[in-house]
């Protein structure tokens, strides 16, 4: 059983992920246009993680009979300076989730549900990956700076990233 509470409050995050799969599409869609391939499949795989990450709230909040609601969700921004801009606004949103998680998991041990706080688990490994990730890419972004050929190393070491499909994952997207 799950307190009203605490399916409101994984409710309001499973929008969050829905929002983060909208954000790394938009950026994707603007890598392709800037010239930067590789950074838009990079973006592409970010964007099917979040879904996998949405569909995780999805089926933990069904399973235990919430029927979930998605508002209208919040505009992306859909024009960035560059791709260090673009991993910037990234890594922040990131570090952003992680706290969210962090919330959500108090919320579990204060309430003693132990089912949430277990199934929140995984995400809490998950965010030290994502910002890892995004900060590795911003640091090598930082040494080229605009050198061109430098940004077209990085954009070739993204186009290296496959998206897989977590064991036990629910529907993959
Ligand atoms: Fe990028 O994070 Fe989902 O959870």
């Amino acid at each position: 059983m799950i307190s009203k509470a605490m399916s409101e409050s994984l409710t309001t995050h499973l929008n969050f992920e829905l929002y983060s799969a909208n954000q790394y599409l938009v950026m994707s869609s603007y890598a392709n246009e800037m010239g930067l391939k590789g950074a838009a499949n990079w973006f592409m795989v970010q964007y099917r993680e979040e879904m996998l990450h949405f569909m995780r709230f999805y089926t933990y909040l069904t399973d235990q009979g919430v029927v979930i609601s998605i508002p209208a969700s919040k505009a992306v921004p859909d024009s960035y300076s560059s791709l260090l801009e673009m991993l910037e606004i990234t890594l922040a949103h990131e570090r952003i989730i992680t706290t969210c998680i962090n919330d959500l998991s108090e919320q579990a041990v204060v309430e003693k549900d132990h089912a949430t706080r277990i199934f929140l688990q995984w995400f809490v490994t998950e965010q030290i990956e994502e910002e890892n990730n995004d900060r590795d890419l911003i640091a090598k972004l930082k040494i080229v700076g605009d050198n061109g050929h430098g940004i077209l190393m990085i954009d070739a070491e993204m186009a290296q990233r496959v998206f897989v499909v977590p064991a036990g994952s629910p529907l993959a997207v």
